[in-house]
């Protein structure tokens, strides 16, 4: 069935010389040392840890390829239901370690490296972070990519090739600088595919005309066309040979569009000029997370890579044959958040404009085949597309969607007909100046199933953004999938020893595929020796961010103290903000207590990391002040070892891997009903660490699985903030004491011109505390004294942590993939194939 196939009788080479796994590290060092030699053209008199990096990747690139190809002859073979998960963002961070693990060669690798003259954990850092993503929603991408290769499922990503991904974060005298992130220079893990490229168009008008048969027909003559280019990343499954397929999308000038006329004619600049305008669509990855702005180079990047994924997507689709009906039981897509949501009315086009579908039978095809994850109730995250741009850009989509809202409030309509109050509230288009086209109704009424990412998030969006929906469509149609993340990277890459400790009780590292097994741990809880150990390893992984701190801050840290950690996107709802209150209450304790009540204290390390999108002001002020406040802290003799205030500069996946195995308690503070879920509570839970939360997210069914004594829980419920913002009047509130007092010495100066935080503080005091910060302080500030007590208690607290990583089996992200391919996808994992043409 495959095109420009070797005939048989010449197979038997293809099959005798096809690389084969590494069977020494002899073999390895040859390969690695071969690439250094010939692809990179460097000599041993010539070869840095870079190189050394290079020939590393690229001899395990041999094999993940032979694996990749493989899995994707099998899969054409056997061609069944695929999944296609559509993602903006996947925050892959770096691949090598990964690729290592999971073809399962990496102490061959370090022991080549070794008689080479390198050590493995440098050659690791060589590698630049593939950081196509700006937080919790790419990272999730990730995961999952990794847990549907590790479970054989059939199943592609589809993305964007940014030439730029997240900026990287400079702190300049307590400011945050964006620099870009050009991470393409030596990228081995991208395969271009010349050979696969889509035009896209874009702008232009619809022409509207009867057919042969009467029949009304509509054609969309775009105007401009930009070419995308598929570049192919290979995901490696863990202890599977199945190695999955993500497509990233370029964009460059179509072929046609490179006007020679113009460059002959002396325009050579405006020729060129042209040519970036194509390529500025994949340049960069715009930086906000939980916050869109709707600009119409964001809406391009949008469309260019639904309409080149479908395209890709119904090309495979209709080299089998089937009929249109069959695309469903084909074909699943997924649509992470609503960025992909004109993938619906693409598909929508192809089938009506471009195959001649009647409406009904494309809808019936469109709605089968969709599935849509939401991942915020933030009322300034929900997207928003203006009609006139969406009229200007995709003048034929817009058409759709009028057309899929019409066909929608004919049918509230007619089931509703006392409600027409509720026709305005469910309507796509907002009836607003400019109107808007609301991409989440869009993304739900096109889809068959809608899901949202822990427990409480899920029954939020059925009571608040969804509600009128689950009176329209009854509740099955909404469905809830709690987040998970991959233990290979995030508990046996990041934190090797904790790995080799739990298989040596455990029998092995089956754990890693089916992280329930965890729960054999607790039977060892009071065995003394592997508490020991335990705590040995908290203690190695401590000194071990330490290290980092030293060496990136220039400040020292003592291991021994307790370290503190909060580190995400910076986010007023996350409230960064309340834990550098926190530590500010905290200065202001220790410099009123005596020497002797100095010396109860637990020493603390309060460590802060993530990044501000570069617009959000608020978010730049609060990485302000925690760096003011460090310099004051860090700098106070009178403190001393017994607080530090340190904030780590680009908080990204990389640097996640030293975080999370080096804390004693994690912060996971949003304010209740805001954080969808949160992903690096089950990271630092997974790594033998406590955490300090808010009802929230998926911080109550880490409680649940847990238990409520091996958690700090505090604050406000979510369902008290309504009443609660309510309440917050001006005039008539009282600010909380401590929190007043720590205001006060910002206004004092303490930590510098306090001009510079009073829109921080203002927020609070005077418009609204939206985000409790007054309401949670004291619950929080006691829930950290609780805390300091709890620690001295190190059997106790160790007790805690064996318990609690015992009882995390639930949040591996293989457990959600299953769910989502048996309740959303209905698609089936494929056996590995054992033959070498993988047929
Ligand atoms: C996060 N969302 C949720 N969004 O905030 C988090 N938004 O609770 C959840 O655990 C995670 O998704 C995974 O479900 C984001 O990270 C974004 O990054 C984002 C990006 C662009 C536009 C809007």
């Amino acid at each position: 069935a495959v095109e420009a196939s070797i005939p048989e009788p010449q197979r038997a080479a293809w099959k005798n010389f096809a690389p084969k796994p590494f069977t020494s590290s002899e073999e390895f060092e040859k390969d690695a040392i071969r690439h250094i030699e010939t692809t990179l053209a460097r000599s041993m008199y010539n070869c840095d840890e870079g190189a050394a990096y290079a020939g590393t990747a690229l001899a395990f690139r041999d094999r993940l390829v032979i694996d990749w190809n493989k899995t994707q002859q099998n899969q054409t073979f056997k061609d069944p239901k695929r999944l296609y998960y559509l993602s903006l963002e996947f925050l892959m961070g770096r691949a090598l370690d990964n690729a290592m693990l999971n073809v399962g060669q990496k102490d061959t690798a370090t022991k080549g490296l070794s008689d080479m003259g390198f050590r493995m954990e440098d050659i690791i850092q060589q590698e630049h972070d593939a950081a196509l993503g700006n937080g919790g929603l790419g990272r999730l991408a990730a995961c999952f990519l990794d847990s549907m290769a590790s479970l054989n499922y059939p199943a592609w990503g589809y993305g964007l090739r940014y030439r730029y991904g997240i900026f990287k974060q400079e702190i300049i005298d307590g400011y945050q600088v964006e620099v870009p992130d050009y991470w393409l220079d030596f990228n081995p893990w991208e395969f271009p595919r010349h050979d696969i490229t889509v035009d896209i168009h874009f702008y232009g008008h619809v022409n509207r005309y009867q057919d042969d048969t009467g029949k009304t027909v509509c054609q969309w003559e775009g105007g401009e066309i930009v070419t995308a280019c598929a570049f192919d990343v290979p995901i490696p499954g863990y202890d599977t040979s199945t190695t999955n397929n993500l497509r990233l999308w370029g964009s460059k000038a179509a072929s046609g569009e490179f006007d020679f006329q113009k460059f002959n004619s002396g325009e050579y600049e405006s020729s060129v000029a042209d040519q970036q305008r194509a390529e500025t669509i994949s340049a960069v990855l715009y930086p906000n997370d939980n916050l869109e702005r709707g600009k119409e180079l964001r809406l391009k990047q949008q469309y260019f890579w639904c309409a080149a994924s479908l395209f890709d997507i119904v090309r495979r689709f209709k080299k089998t044959k089937r009929s249109w009906s069959d695309f469903p039981n084909q074909v699943a897509i997924q649509l992470n958040d609503t960025h992909p949501t004109l993938a619906i009315p693409e598909l929508l086009r192809i089938l009506i404009d471009l195959e001649g579908l009647e409406w009904d039978e494309a809808w019936s095809i469109v709605h089968k085949t969709f599935g849509y994850t939401n991942h915020t109730v933030l009322p300034e995250a929900l997207e928003k597309w203006s009609v006139p741009l969406m009229q200007h850009l995709l003048p034929r989509h817009l058409q759709i969607i009028y057309d899929i809202n019409f066909q929608f409030l004919q049918y509230v309509e007619r089931n509703f007909p006392k409600e027409r109050e509720m026709l305005g509230r469910v309507s796509i288009i907002e009836e607003s100046q400019p109107k808007m086209v609301r991409m989440a109704y869009l993304a739900l009424i096109g889809s068959h199933k809608v899901n949202g990412v822990a427990e409480l998030h899920s029954d939020l969006i059925k009571t608040t953004i969804f509600k009128d929906f689950v009176k329209i469509y009854g509740p099955d149609k909404f469905a809830n999938v709690t987040n998970g993340i991959t233990p290979r990277r995030w508990l046996h890459q990041a934190n090797p020893r904790l790995s080799e400790l739990i298989a040596s009780k455990l029998g092995g590292y089956d754990y890693l595929k089916d992280l329930t097994l965890l729960h054999k741990l607790e039977s060892f809880v009071d065995d003394k020796a592997f508490r020991k150990e335990w705590a040995e390893i908290k203690y190695a992984n401590k000194v071990r961010l330490a290290k980092h701190i030293k060496e990136t801050t220039g400040h020292s840290v003592n291991p021994s103290a307790l370290f503190d950690i909060q580190v995400k996107r910076i986010h007023e709802y996350k409230r960064q903000q309340l834990n550098i209150f926190g530590v500010i209450h905290r200065y202001l304790a220790i410099k009123s207590m005596d020497a002797e009540a100095r010396k109860q204290l637990a020493p603390r390390v309060s460590i802060f990391g993530g990044k501000a999108a570069p617009g959000y002001w608020m978010a730049k002020t609060v990485i302000h002040l925690i760096n003011k406040v460090g310099d004051v802290i860090n700098n106070d003799k009178d403190v001393g070892d017994l607080l530090k205030v340190i904030f780590i500069e680009d908080y990204n996946v990389s640097k996640a891997e030293i975080i999370c195995p080096a804390s004693d308690i994690s912060e996971h503070i949003s304010t209740a009903g805001t954080e969808a879920s949160g992903t690096s509570n089950m990271k630092f839970v997974l790594n033998g660490g406590l955490i300090i939360g808010t009802c929230d997210g998926a911080n109550i069914e880490i409680t649940r699985e847990i238990g409520e004594n091996n958690i700090f829980l505090f604050g406000n419920l979510s369902e008290d903030v309504e009443d609660l913002r309510h309440g917050h009047v001006y005039g008539t509130y009282q600010l909380d004491e401590g929190l007043a007092s720590v205001f006060d010495e910002i206004q004092k100066g303490t930590f510098g011109d306090a001009n510079a935080f009073s829109a921080l503080v203002n927020g609070i005091v005077e418009h609204g505390d939206y985000y409790l910060v007054s309401d949670d302080f004291n619950s929080y500030c006691k829930t950290q004294d609780l805390i300091d007590e709890s620690y001295k208690n190190q059997d106790e607290w160790i007790t805690k942590c064996i318990t609690s990583v015992a009882r995390m089996g639930f949040f591996s992200s293989d457990r959600c993939i299953d769910e989502y391919a048996e309740m959303i996808w209905n698609i089936e994992p494929i056996q590995p194939s054992k033959t070498t043409d993988g047929l």
